[in-house]
């Protein structure tokens, strides 16, 4: 157990050394009480989702792992997710995917979905101090395919054009319960195989639908679309690619979705941040942990993340991004994967606040290269660490590795049992 007369100690020394630098750690810590992750609920089951009909992961992405324990139904999966909001410092919302509606039962098919279907996740969000974002689910579906919103079969394209349509729906029923905007991101797999001749076809069946599907202004939802370079399966040609999406969102005003797992190994996604924020309104990011592929490893505070989220400060976005993660990591402790992932983009975070920004920038419109230099070196070793631990101690959660006993007794008695 930390101990917490030597954490605020150790603040204290931290806040005046930072105080040289002209951070006011105490602004920071506000800042960071501001900065709300969206928790993606399908970490704590594989993607698995509640359909009655459910049948096998699909659509270019796959869980690994077989780690005992994950929610096999609602209540489960509302349990972990409380359990593990209850070890990170801050209020989070829960991004939820269309098949972990509350379907009782019932076979609901994706074009029949309501909102009645996600009035008890309201409810719930609400006495859990827990707003909500939404996405469409095109994946694990007999009619997913190997394209969807891009199918040349119109019977299949108006399939999903209705069930994405729902899905604003629903999202702007959430968004209008909570008094805040439902972030809903639309991610569709559709792509090739194998070499394939048709691709402007698709990307034009793309455009077509995606201009259906947005015809209604909404109050209470912002929409986000979200590309990638390849899925599994899916490896020769993707019709929802970078390029496709960017123009996409430029031209009508949505919102990017960066998958931070979603780019070319040596291509940088925080690099994107500044481009696409001349052109676009907002961001909405997934956060992950490629490893040689879209493997959606659990975050952890990498470089590129920490150069995400120093990109965003950097250019005084902090309000115009959405900060979701995406990672489903099935071989590991699930919630310990939910609690690493988000403390990890909560450190980024912070270290991207705590960077002196402003003399920073002076000095490099100055010229002076070598001391633009010397002081980012000086900041990668500043006591960001005593800032986040006390973070924890305003907000009641453990400090420091303490999750890691509280996560052990949960597995112990509750999802060891399953
Ligand atoms: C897939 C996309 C997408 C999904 C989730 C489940 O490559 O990243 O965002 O991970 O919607
Ligand atoms: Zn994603």
């Amino acid at each position: 157990m930390a101990n917490v007369k030597n954490i605020i100690n150790a603040y204290e020394i931290a806040k005046e050394r930072y105080a040289e630098y002209g951070v006011d750690t105490d602004k920071v810590l506000e800042q960071l009480q501001d900065f709300h992750l969206s928790m993606h609920c399908w970490q704590a089951d594989d993607v698995a989702g509640f359909e009655v009909q459910a049948g096998a992961l699909s659509g270019g992405i796959q869980a690994t792992g077989n780690y005992p324990g994950k929610a096999r139904n609602i209540d489960e999966l509302r349990a972990d997710i409380l359990k593990a909001k209850s070890l990170i410092p801050g209020t989070h919302r829960l991004n939820l995917h269309e098949i972990y509606g509350d379907f009782q039962g019932k076979v609901v098919d994706r074009d029949e979905v309501t909102a009645d279907y996600f009035q008890s996740w309201m409810q719930w969000g609400k006495e859990n101090d827990t707003k909500l974002d939404f996405n469409s689910s095109s994946f694990s579906h007999p009619k997913s395919g190997s394209l969807s919103l891009s199918n040349p079969d119109k019977g299949i394209r108006d399939f999903w054009i209705e069930h994405t349509k729902r899905c604003r729906d629903i999202a702007d029923a959430m968004g209008k319960a909570q008094g805040d905007h439902c972030i809903m991101n639309v991610w569709v797999h559709d792509g090739c195989k194998d070499v394939s001749v048709n691709h402007y076809l698709y990307r034009e069946l793309l455009k077509d639908s995606l201009d259906q599907i947005f015809v209604e202004k909404k109050e209470n939802m912002k929409d986000c679309i979200e590309g990638k370079v390849f899925g599994i399966g899916l490896e020769s040609f993707t019709v929802g690619s970078h390029d496709f999406y960017t123009a996409y969102a430029a031209k009508n005003g949505k919102i990017p979705t960066i998958d931070t797992g979603h780019y070319h190994p040596t291509e940088s996604p925080a690099d994107k941040v500044s481009a696409l924020l001349n052109f676009v309104p907002e961001l909405m990011l997934h956060v992950s942990r490629p490893i040689r592929w879209d493997s959606d490893h659990v975050t952890i505070m990498d470089d590129p993340t920490l150069d995400l989220f120093s990109e965003i400060v950097r250019a005084g976005a902090l309000e115009r991004v959405h900060y979701g993660l995406d990672y489903f990591d099935g071989a590991i402790n699930r919630l310990g994967a939910y609690v690493i992932g988000s403390r990890a983009a909560q450190k980024c975070m912070l270290r991207a606040l705590l960077e002196p920004s402003k003399k920073i920038s002076e000095m490099e419109i100055a010229g002076k290269g070598f001391q633009v230099l010397a002081l980012l070196e000086e900041c990668k070793a500043l006591p960001w660490n005593a800032v986040y631990d006390m973070f924890c101690v305003k907000n009641n959660v453990p400090v420091g590795d303490g999750f890691i006993p509280e996560i052990l007794k949960y597995e112990y008695s509750v999802t060891s049992n399953r």
